[in-house]
Formats: C-alpha cells, sequence, structure tokens
C-alpha cells in the first residue's frame, strides 16, 4: 500500500474509473496509485507533499525538469494564437513548419525533412510505412522484412510491438504485423557472460557475434527481401543496455554488404541523453530513418516524428503520388510551439555538451562507486542514462530468483524515500533531468545507496514479504519486469 494517505479519495476514483498503462488492474486496484501533484526541477511532489528526486525524467521525457515557465508561456501563446489547425490537404502553420525546419538543421547533414506524429509509437508505425513504401517506389515491393531485436522497445501500437521485441507483449497482442523478425541483443550482462558459442570472455567478441546475427538473419531470409534493421542506439526501456564497443562497428559492417536501410529508434536516446543531441551521433551511425519523441518537448506535450533521410526522401517525393498517411494531430501547432521552445532553450542553455563534457562523466564517477556496493554486480552509464544489475553472488554474479522480485524490491524502498529509480527486473535504471545538477546527482547515487542497503537488510532478515505483487506502489515500472520477464 502506498502512504498516500491525502490522495485516498482521489486513489478511490482511479481505481473506480481508470485503466492505467501497463499495469496488473487488479493489483492496483488492491493497492491504490501514487498520485503526483505537482513537480519542481528535478523532483516531483505526491499528495502527501512528500518530495521525490525524479530519477527517470517522468518517461525519459522531461529533460528539462518540471518548472520551465518559457514552455508554459510558448504553449499557452499558441493556444491563443492558432490552437489546432492540421497540416492535410496543403495546409500548413508557423510552429509545424518552424520545427522541421529547426529539426533539420539539428539532425545530421544527410537528414532533411521531418514527418510528425503524436507520440513514438506512431513515429515508430509511420517508419514501417516509410520503409515499405520506399522500396516498392524503388521497384523492390519484396524487400518487406524488418529486422529488430529481443528486448528492444519500440511502442505499444500494435505495429509498434511488433517492432518492439518483448515477447509477452507479442503473446497478448498477436498476431504480429507480418514481415518483423527479432536476433539476439548485445547486452553483456544478461547473455554475454554465459553464451556457450563464445570461446573468450571478451566483450568486444560478444558484440561482434551479436552483429553476425544480423548478417545470419539476413542471409536466411534473403537480401533482397529485407528492407531494413531497427534498433535503439542505447536500449532504454529494455534495461539501458549499452553494447560492447565493437557491436556498432560490426553491425556497420554488415549493412554495408548489403542494400538494407538503417534505422535508429531515438525516442529515448535523441535530443541529449548521451551527450549528443540525437544517440546515433554518439556511435557514429548515418541512420536513413530516426522515430523521434519525449525529450523533443521536454515530455510537456505529446510529440514525436520520423526523421527522414535524403536517400528515403527524395524517392518518397520524386516517384511519390500520395502517401496514405498520418494523423490528426501530425504537426500539432500547440505541441510544435511547445517542442521549437524546447529546441530553443537546450541550445541556449549549451545542455547538450553540458550532458557530453561535465554531467555525463561525473555520473559516471559517481555511478561506478555503486559497483562496491555488494548488491552490485555491474554499475554502468552512458550520458545521463545508467544502470545496476543486482546480483545474489557478486563474485560469481548469479541472479536472485525471479520469485523473489529484488529489482521491485529496491524500486519501492526508493520511492518511499524519494526516488524514482526503476526496475527492469532486477536492473535498476535511471534517466534523470537533463537540467540536474552535481549536488542532485549527489543526493540521487546517496538515496540510491541507501535503498540498496536497505533492499540487503531486508532481504538478509527475510522481512520484504517476497511475493513481487506485495510490494508494489509504484506507476512507473510495474510493467517492465512483465515485459522482460521472458528474455
Ligand atoms: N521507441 C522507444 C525507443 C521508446 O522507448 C517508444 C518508441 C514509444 O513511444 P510512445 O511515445 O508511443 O510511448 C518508446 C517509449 C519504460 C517505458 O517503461 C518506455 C517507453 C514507453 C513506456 C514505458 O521504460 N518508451
Amino acid at each position: 500500500m502506498s502512504a498516500n494517505e491525502n490522495g485516498a479519495p482521489l486513489q478511490a476514483l482511479d481505481t473506480r474509473h481508470h485503466l492505467h498503462p501497463f499495469t496488473d488492474f487488479k493489483q492496483l486496484g488492491e493497492q491504490g496509485s501514487r498520485i503526483i501533484t505537482g513537480g519542481s526541477g528535478v523532483y516531483i511532489e505526491d499528495a502527501d507533499g512528500q518530495r521525490i528526486l525524479d530519477g527517470m525524467a517522468g518517461l525519459w521525457c522531461v529533460n528539462l525538469g518540471y518548472d520551465q515557465p518559457e514552455l508554459v508561456a510558448a504553449a499557452s501563446q499558441q493556444m491563443t494564437q492558432l490552437p489546432y489547425y492540421n497540416t492535410f490537404f496543403k495546409t500548413a502553420h508557423p510552429p509545424a513548419i518552424e520545427l522541421a525546419a529547426e529539426l533539420c538543421r539539428l539532425a545530421p547533414k544527410h537528414i532533411n525533412h521531418v514527418f510528425f506524429t503524436g507520440s513514438g509509437s506512431e513515429a515508430n508505425d509511420s517508419m514501417l510505412r516509410m520503409v515499405r513504401r520506399f522500396w516498392a517506389l524503388k521497384g523492390q515491393p519484396e524487400k518487406q522484412w524488418i529486422i529488430a531485436r529481443e528486448n528492444g522497445y519500440h511502442g505499444s501500437t500494435v505495429a509498434g510491438m511488433s517492432l518492439g521485441g518483448m515477447a509477452p507483449m507479442h503473446a497478448q497482442g498477436g498476431p504480429c504485423v507480418p514481415g518483423i523478425t527479432h536476433i539476439r541483443q548485445p547486452y553483456w550482462f544478461a547473455e554475454g557472460r554465459e553464451t556457450p558459442e563464445l570461446e573468450t570472455r571478451s566483450r568486444d567478441d560478444f558484440g561482434r557475434l551479436c552483429a553476425e546475427a544480423l548478417d545470419t538473419r539476413i542471409q536466411e531470409l534473403g537480401p533482397d527481401n529485407v528492407a531494413a534493421f531497427l534498433a535503439e542506439p542505447v536500449q532504454g526501456a529494455g534495461g539501458a543496455i549499452m553494447p560492447p564497443d565493437s557491436y556498432w562497428p560490426a553491425i556497420k559492417a554488415v549493412l554495408a554488404k548489403y542494400d538494407i536501410l538503417l534505422v535508429v529508434d531515438e525516442v529515448i536516446c535523441g535530443f541529449g541523453r548521451l551527450g549528443e543531441w540525437f544517440g546515433s551521433q554518439h556511435y557514429d551511425l548515418k541512420p536513413d530513418l530516426m522515430p523521434i519523441a519525449k525529450g523533443l518537448s521536454s515530455g510537456y506535450l505529446p510529440i514525436g516524428g520520423v526523421l527522414v533521410g535524403d536517400r528515403v526522401a527524395e524517392t518518397l517525393i520524386e516517384e511519390g503520388g500520395e502517401f496514405f498517411h498520418g494523423f490528426t494531430y501530425s504537426g500539432h501547432p500547440v505541441c510544435a510551439a511547445v517542442a521549437l521552445k524546447t529546441l530553443e532553450i537546450m541550445q541556449r542553455e549549451d545542455i547538450v555538451t553540458r550532458v557530453r563534457d561535465d554531467l555525463g562523466p561525473y555520473l559516471a564517477r559517481r555511478w561506478a562507486t555503486l559497483e562496491d556496493h555488494p548488491l552490485v554486480g555491474e554499475a554502468r552509464s552512458l550520458g545521463l542514462m545508467g544502470a545496476l544489475e543486482l546480483v545474489a553472488d557478486k563474485a560469481s554474479g548469479e541472479r536472485f530468483e525471479a520469485s523473489l522480485a529484488v529489482g521491485n524490491l529496491c524500486r519501492d524502498i526508493c520511492f518511499e524515500t524519494g526516488l524514482v529509480m526503476r526496475s527492469v527486473g532486477d536492473t535498476m535504471i535511471i534517466s534523470p533531468p537533463l537540467v540536474i545538477t552535481h549536488e542532485q546527482i549527489d543526493a540521487l547515487v546517496s538515496l540510491a545507496l541507501a535503498a540498496l542497503d536497505e533492499t540487503a537488510r531486508q532481504l538478509a532478515t527475510g522481512g520484504h514479504g517476497a511475493a513481487p505483487s506485495a510490494t508494489s506502489s509504484s506507476l512507473l515500472s510495474q510493467h517492465s519486469s512483465s515485459l522482460t520477464s521472458e528474455s
């Protein structure tokens, strides 16, 4: 049960009428939700007035923190000027046009067009349709297959979940969109250390092995049937998984052998999270398409899109005819105005450089100290994204029994003590707002350390009530252990 006493009347209404995303409805009804009533800087506040350091930037999106008056003013001004108009039927409006131009100015040189959507899932749906249309226009309609990765996340629409590699989602939402297949993920801690095919215990050898899986799958399907490879630069929802250094160069070498598009899903890694405007720049990738969302508006209003490289855009435009696709809210003027202001603030405050040169390295140093904790088998971070692998045996890296739900236990302890740190199975993850300070990073690490100590204490005394359903009180990560339970 959450400590949300003042939220009780709202909790009751919530239980009676509100079906939450990625939630066991019955379980949440028994426990009640935590009602969040406010936010300021990197903190959120619940109905009891508890301030909680938001180590997840909402859901990987509130990059500028919770109190940016300029974003509010941009929304208000645009609401007054033109609250809505569409971008169908040969119409446009200043915010959508200006945002398109600004995004293309910030994107790598070979990207000069954007298609707007309302979310990251819609961005991936749009990407899928564009990729297949591109090959059809090129006279190669048989190029249909999209190769994505196990434990990748690309959204929750039917196409989004089909592109994602979350087995429990496939099982519930199927049948999936045909022509999508998944290869192994470059997740060293979970899969690399014990890979039987690997003769060495080298991360880089594992990275190359995972890239070979792409080559093998392309050959199995026939290169003439493969449209695109889709991946996140760093897997976010899968567990903040930074691939071995060898992985992306090896993937690039495979793709160079074939005429296949590269799609890099920037929904989480885009807009500064890894210390570059786009995660693909950190890994020196030149994607043909990049789905975007989340940090684009700092989460203040829903907006997403697909950045489309010249190769694809030129064909869609020149060979085109009508593209039968779009959303009522594609390029919504108020969302676009807020996104434009977000990009302006990020540039004015030099936030991306600060993440790369200052905040990211600072977090890396502080975060690494957690690896000394007896529960932590690995602490990793890149930019302002980090993960801790919780283990039963530090020497061997052996995991806890899944039934103990240690990740959920740790997450709930964090929430009670004033930190949002997500669990994905027994992997704890953070992705704080990009405006976090050194002092706040120190506070985050201290809270995480205290939570690890308390988790260890409860495990040792057996006082944590083991069953995951009995401990869960946070909305933010209820789904993740179920998402990844098969991986
Ligand atoms: N691609 C990526 C890489 C994402 O992380 C989406 C697409 C879909 O975006 P929308 O806006 O449709 O949700 C996402 C979303 C989690 C979690 O628990 C992650 C996301 C969404 C919900 C929960 O980590 N990512």
